[in-house]
């Protein structure tokens, strides 16, 4: 396994091989065998193109012969992060045809975040759209390329002028040069038990954590998503939440599709507009959601533009689905199976099946795709809550992983002795055998399925030469369900603003969706009995304050 992970134990994965369960296939032979035995079906259409399996898999040989050329191999590790296009889906499967392992970067992360994950990973290349949503990719891929010695390439899809980056756009196109149908590969064809991409973690402590996922273990992942959802070859699944998010990419997404054979359509964003007119461009049957993107849709004027009957499964998750909003999905689409999806890019997916009667699917959070997801709900003591109590879930499994990468000291709290992973909800076992999330342990913020660490946002707060302490916590929110809540005790006799806070923070150049939206300045921090500041106290007093508006 790439140096920096942690491998599940070797008499488990023995088990898991003999059984048939992590089988040898990486992720680019799972496309070459759908391009051999369903070549002309469509895989990948966006709004510009639709490509059929055969021609993803080429498409994907020519991008990868041009990233050896470059002098990409087997074991690099590269930053990926591309917005919903058809790129992104051939790079990804490029990068698996010669082993280059992408960590998957939203196209909200700025320098702060993108630097972070070039110097854990010694990333070699960053790969982007330039000018999307009008920012300035190339300039941003430039200043982290001086501050890490490592980043060798500034990649671009489509075509440009900055200089230093090396345009995508031209390896696609239909050329002497491009006629390549399959990339020799120097190092040999990557291991299909060893890292394929990283995903990045809320982050429960400081920055985000990445998280090595295998060939093997995501595919079966996807496999298992695909099966209890009963998908098939003629799945359209249409990508309405970000690409690079493990819910969209596999869990289940596009990858769950690829393994039954079925197809994605890419939205470019999870605006009611643009996901409306792809599912009936596409009459896609399938849409993912966050319970936040919901209430955008159904608020929104634009369903009633667009034939949206071919839905079949709308599959809320990221955050947990109130039961009223339950009945206002069921109000809305009636032929469309609500499926609430409780997972986390570390592993465990957890499903509502579509046989589960409607009252439980109403109150539940789904149960683990697979008979080997091993789950216990555990007190503070570390041992088993009685049936049906609140306790937190830790899980273990041929898909979660053992550890975080380049982690250990995170990785020791993270993780039990014997190797579950502590994921910090809270949750309790419904008797039909299916969860409730209760809460959490873990101190973030969930913005509309965005996951923010309150103390990456505290530190930087803390940066602020007015600001003497520091605490954020989640305020409620109708659509949001969350948004990011700053406390801040200022020097003495300074005063400061939100609007000057952020002006800040943007300095610091984060993502956007981790700024403040509140900022209460205070004298002091409310305490615990044993003199710990409470943040439960803070987020009742900024949830009592907002009571009459937090329907905003
Ligand atoms: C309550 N909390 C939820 C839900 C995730 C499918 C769906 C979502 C994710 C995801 C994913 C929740 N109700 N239905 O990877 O494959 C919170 C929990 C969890 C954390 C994981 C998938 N669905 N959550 O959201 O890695 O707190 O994955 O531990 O982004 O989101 O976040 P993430």
């Amino acid at each position: 396994m790439l140096d920096g992970c942690t491998p599940w134990p070797d008499d488990l994965v023995r088990g898991y091989l003999a059984a048939g369960i992590w089988q040898r296939t990486t992720l680019a032979e799972a496309l070459e065998m759908r391009a051999q035995s369903d070549g002309e079906r469509v895989f990948v259409s966006d709004r510009d193109a639709s490509l059929t399996y055969r021609q993803v898999d080429r498409l994907a040989n020519r991008l990868a012969a041009e990233l050896l050329a470059l002098g990409l191999r087997r074991g690099d590790v590269v930053l990926m992060q591309l917005p919903n296009v058809r790129e992104f889906v051939l790079l990804f499967f490029a990068f698996h045809k010669i082993g280059v392992v992408p960590v998957l970067c939203l196209p909200a992360h700025r320098r702060f975040e993108i630097e972070h994950f070039a110097r854990v990973t010694g990333a070699v290349a960053h790969f982007f759209q330039q000018g999307f949503r009008g920012f300035d990719f190339a300039g941003m891929s430039s200043e982290i390329q001086l501050r890490t010695p490592t980043l060798r390439h500034r990649i671009s899809i489509g075509r440009g002028t900055e200089s230093g980056v090396v345009w995508a756009g031209p390896w696609l196109e239909d050329s002497a040069r491009t006629q390549v149908i399959a990339p020799p590969c120097p190092t040999g064809r990557p291991d299909p038990f060893d890292v394929a991409f990283m995903l990045l973690s809320g982050g429960t402590t400081g920055v985000s954590k990445l998280i090595p996922r295998t060939h093997a273990d995501y595919l079966f992942n996807a496999r298992e998503c695909a099966r209890v959802l009963d998908w098939n070859a003629d799945t359209i699944y249409v990508v309405g939440l970000p690409a690079a998010h493990n819910f969209a990419l596999g869990a289940p997404g596009l990858v769950a599709a690829l393994a039954v054979g079925g197809s994605v359509a890419l939205a470019s964003s999870t605006e009611p507009e643009e996901v409306c007119s792809t599912i009936e461009r596409t009459r896609a049957n399938v849409l993912p959601v966050t319970p936040a993107s919901l209430v955008t849709l159904l608020d929104s004027p634009a369903r009633h533009r667009y034939q949206l009957a071919s839905l079949a499964q709308i599959c809320v998750g990221g955050q947990r689905m109130q039961p009223e909003l339950f009945d206002r999905l069921r109000a809305a689409f009636p032929r469309a199976e609500p499926i609430h999806a409780f997972g986390m890019a570390e592993g465990l997916t957890n499903l509502s099946r579509p046989g589960d009667p409607l009252a439980i699917r109403r109150e539940t959070q789904g149960r683990p795709v697979s008979r080997l997801d091993e789950i216990r709900i555990v007190g503070e003591d570390g041992a088993e809550v009685d049936a049906g109590a609140v306790g937190e879930l830790i899980t273990r499994g041929p898909y979660t992983i053992r550890g975080y990468f380049r982690n250990p000291e995170h990785n020791r709290s993270a993780f039990t002795a014997d190797g579950f992973y502590r994921t910090g909800d809270l949750v309790r076992m419904h008797p039909s055998g299916n969860l409730v999330v209760e809460g959490r342990k873990k101190d973030l913020v969930n913005r509309g399925g965005e996951k923010i660490s309150a103390e990456e946002v505290e530190n930087l707060i803390l940066a602020h030469p007015k600001v003497q302490r520091a605490a954020v916590v989640a305020m409620p929110c109708r659509v949001m369900g969350e948004r990011v809540c700053a406390f801040v005790v200022t020097k003495a006799g300074v005063s400061l603003t939100l609007g000057e806070l952020n002006e800040f923070l943007l300095t610091k150049q984060i993502a956007r969706f981790k700024l403040p939206e509140r900022l209460e300045v205070v004298d002091s921090f409310p305490c615990t009995a044993i003199g710990k500041l409470s943040k439960q106290a803070l987020r009742e007093r900024v949830a009592q304050q907002l009571a009459p508006s937090a329907t905003d």
